[in-house]
């Protein structure tokens, strides 16, 4: 890299702007005179990937010289958000290029919002994936990450009548600057067929997988720059047909049928499933598992022999860690691999199995814990399901004769479910193959160890461990919330953005008025810069003097946002009472997917958008109340609403959120929570203090308890007047007078069976409203607060998440610690 002459990829203003209008001339074909903004754009993606792309060469030169130990993080899902921004700030180019820009009559803001965003994932493990990108980037842990190219990242959504409609996502309609094509890199990937048992003349057994159809996956690269840092890779795989693939069509002179096979084998990247939850046995589902995962093994292996090393010593050079279940068949497969392609035997492939892998859970939801029957898995996998079997077998066989363990234990914790057809538990299979087990927040870890991996943990204790969540400051404060980047480096330098501890210097100008009135200064401006946006995409308009309640996530039951919604209702009513003496102007914001084929979630934005209709053309309640349902939620949507928050809704039933990450984005913001105890807002608010958090609700015990008792929703609708009043107003058809039935489903579903206690959660829920309403009266007060919440944010930056998952799991020391 040194020979790169310095002025292609140079930083200065001038050698910014040279080879931007090289770049939009040789990549592009255009001259400034008949350009479009598109063409800006693209021309400088390609000015600032070349300057990414030095700093990536450099640090793949440092891992393979000093032979260096490697990440590999497998995740189905990613949500890089636009690169563009982001990446200037870690080059530090940002300022220098604006002024390149300027001088050409170029607006840089206006290009960067012509990226579409890679929209590669759902919601928090799929934005989790990629800030422990970010963060292992800036702080030089040796990594790739390796994923799924869809060609339709998560649905657009559109709101029309209220109601959620889907609409594909194009991202790639304009080509992606920010990728290159490794067409040297792919692999050749099988599918179903049958398994055949030889003994060769040698007298070695080895296993046969005949295949009935194959096909390449090839390798996107994005390169990631870490901020002022080192750099790292998202490799995504792409399917596609082999060119001479299917033999018995073209022998037969069937070419059509040769053709049609081909488009069906690049169906496997089509899509990503919109489902965050639920996915009942998709086998196009099974198959992008098992094609991403085996293109990254093989890819490792081959990385790993190119270095001329032996297999033997994989897991010392390779830490894998599982984003969840979603990539757990690379257990079975690396035992494939290993045993099958590579002859070693059995007893060695498991060890270098297990001592590679490290998996990650992020859920309790029973629906949401992955199981393929196995049929299924037999039509698409057979060769796994062996391998599969012999595992369990060797398990099964370990916990009887070496542990003891009852047949009722055994089966708890076999791979295999009996019930009905067969399936298989993926996080038993994740669990028994990785040295390492972790939630994801202090109490979700608990949980885990306490019910759904509970044997296990009892066999053993030493596997499992925590890694509380973070996120990254550079996305989630720098780029977002400029202002108070700018104020908060003026205060205390620059040093908080790769050590977020750091704002911990922040308390001691908590009380400082001159410090508080930049401060709502600053939130004012970005409320209004909101208010503005908000105006743009749904017409209406919003004061930003009122107070900005935000609920933005993934529309889940669980999440509960029609707690919420009740209690707007109340205040409705109030208000048409006269009880509005001295009411708190607020606008509620709502954001966030729901699953195409979920009713209620979708059934949940109805009800937000029909009482936004209801309330905010009410000239007698529209100065008090607003509220506003933010359509097609994304990082880039994510990253203009957080600066503008004053409270944050982090009141999911308590035991059911996993952690959280918008919780510490909102926060890191300056908005003050309303939650629950669950996930990681319990330490959330150990560090930030029961004082400046709004507390309420019952916690993951009482509700296991109520639960196992008999839980009457009823009983509070007969006690609490206010809950009454609301639940008569939901069915009263106010809300829809053309379909005065329409939520039914929520009022019937919450008085008879609510599953997620939202009734006995409303009474407390509003007690603690009271107090936001009693701070907020006092702004120096809500201002001091602000602050200490930012202040005591240090914990959660996704750099010492990935400190911490590099010293208990993965053993890797950063460049950063290294001589
Ligand atoms: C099996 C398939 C349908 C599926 C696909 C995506 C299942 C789950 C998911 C995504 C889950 C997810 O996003 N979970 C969230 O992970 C975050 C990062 O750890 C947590 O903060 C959050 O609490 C959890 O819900």
């Amino acid at each position: 890299s040194k020979t790169i002459k310095s002025k292609r990829i140079g930083l200065s203003k001038n050698d910014i702007k040279d080879s931007f209008l090289e770049n939009l001339f040789f990549h592009i074909g255009r001259v400034p005179k008949g350009a479009t903004i598109m063409d800006y754009y693209q021309a400088l993606a390609y000015t600032v990937r070349d300057r990414v792309f030095k700093e990536f060469v450099t640090t793949v030169k440092r891992i393979s010289d000093e032979d260096l130990r490697v990440v590999a993080y497998l995740s189905a899902e990613y949500l890089p958000g636009p690169h563009l921004a982001n990446n200037l700030l870690s080059l530090g180019i940002t300022e220098q290029t604006a002024a390149a820009m300027a001088e050409l009559g170029i607006d840089m803001e206006e290009l960067i919002l012509q990226e579409e965003e890679p929209g590669l994932g759902n919601g928090g493990l799929g934005r989790l994936a990629s800030c422990y990108l970010d963060s292992m980037a800036t702080i030089g842990i040796p990594s790739i990450a390796y994923g799924i190219r869809y060609e339709f990242g998560i649905f657009e959504q559109h709101i029309k009548n209220g109601l959620q409609e889907e609409y594909t996502d194009k991202w790639l309609q304009y080509g992606n600057p920010w990728e290159v094509v490794r067409s040297e890199i792919g692999y050749n990937i099988m599918f179903g067929g049958s398994t055949k048992h030889v003994t060769d003349s040698n007298g070695n057994f080895t296993v046969n997988w005949i295949p009935d159809s194959k096909l390449r996956g090839t390798a996107y690269d994005t390169p990631i720059l870490g901020y002022k840092g080192y750099g790292s890779i998202l490799r995504l795989w792409r399917a596609e047909a082999i060119d001479t693939f299917d033999f018995s069509a073209y022998n037969k002179g069937d070419y059509y049928k040769a053709v049609q096979e081909k488009i069906l084998s690049e169906n496997i990247t089509k899509v990503l499933y919109p489902n965050d939850e639920q996915e009942t046995g998709k086998e196009l589902r099974l198959k992008q598992q098992y094609f991403f995962v085996s293109c990254s093994l093989q890819d490792l292996i081959r990385l790993h022999l190119l270095q001329g090393r032996i297999l033997d010593t994989l897991h010392e050079k390779f830490a894998i860690q599982l984003n969840d279940t979603h990539p757990a068949i690379a257990v079975a497969e690396l035992m494939r691999l290993l045993v099958d392609d590579y002859q070693i035997d059995w007893d060695k492939s498991w060890n270098i199995t297990q001592r590679c892998f490290g998996y990650t859970n992020h859920t309790l939801l029973p629906e949401a814990l992955e199981k393929w029957s196995i049929p299924l898995f037999r039509r698409v996998l057979p060769r796994h399901l062996e391998i599969i079997y012999e595992i369990n077998h060797r398990f099964v066989q370990e916990l009887k004769y070496q542990h003891g363990c009852s047949d009722e234990q055994l089966s708890r914790m076999a791979l295999i479910d009996h019930s009905g057809e067969g399936s298989i538990r993926m996080a038993h299979l994740a669990t028994v193959g990785s040295h390492k087990v972790n939630g994801v927040s202090a109490l979700h870890s608990e949980l885990l160890k306490k019910h759904v991996l509970y044997d296990f943990a009892q066999l053993w204790p030493d596997k499992f461990c925590n890694v509380t969540n973070g996120i990254s400051p550079r996305r989630f404060i720098a780029l977002s919330n400029p202002l108070l980047t700018g104020l908060i480096t003026e205060t205390i330098g620059s040093g908080w953005l790769t050590d977020l501890k750091e704002l911990s210097k922040l308390e001691n100008m908590a009380e400082d008025p001159t410090f508080q009135n930049k401060w709502m200064a600053i939130k004012q401006t970005n409320k209004a810069s909101l208010s503005d946006h908000i105006k743009l995409e749904t017409g209406i308009s919003v004061d930003p003097s009122m107070m900005f309640d935000v609920h933005v996530k993934r529309i889940h039951e669980y999440k509960r946002q029609h707690l919420n919604v009740l209690n707007i209702l109340h205040l409705y009513l109030q208000i048409k009472k006269g009880n509005n003496k001295d009411m708190i102007p607020m606008a509620f914001i709502f954001a966030g997917k729901a699953a195409p084929g979920y009713f209620m979630a979708k059934l949940i934005i109805k009800l937000i958008t029909a009482v936004g209709d209801l309330i905010n053309q009410d000239t007698e309640v529209n100065d008090k109340l607003k509220v506003i349902f933010l359509p097609d939620f994304s990082v880039k949507k994510a990253q203009h609403i957080y600066p503008a928050a004053d409270l944050s809704e982090q009141i999911s039933m308590a035991g059911k959120e996993a952690s959280g990450t918008g919780n510490m984005k909102l926060s890191l913001n300056g908005a003050l929570t309303i939650g629950t105890l669950d996930g990681a807002n319990v330490e959330m608010m150990e560090e930030i203090g029961m004082d400046n958090f709004f507390l309420f609700g019952l916690n993951a015990e009482e509700v296991q308890h109520k639960k196992q008792g008999n839980y009457k929703p009823g009983d509070h609708y007969v006690h609490n007047l206010h809950l009454r009043e609301v639940m008569d107003f939901l069915i009263s058809g106010a809300l829809s007078p053309e379909n005065p039935k329409l939520f039914q489903p929520i009022y019937e579903q919450l008085l008879y069976d609510d599953p997620y206690m939202i009734m006995a959660d409303f009474e407390s829920y509003l007690i603690s409203r009271a107090k936001v309403y009693e701070e907020w009266g006092n702004q120096s007060n809500w201002t001091k607060k602000s602050i200490i919440n930012v202040a005591r944010m240090g914990k959660f930056s996704s750099d010492r998440s990935i400190q911490d998952y590099s010293s208990l799991i993965w053993k890797i020391d950063s460049f950063q610690n290294r001589p």
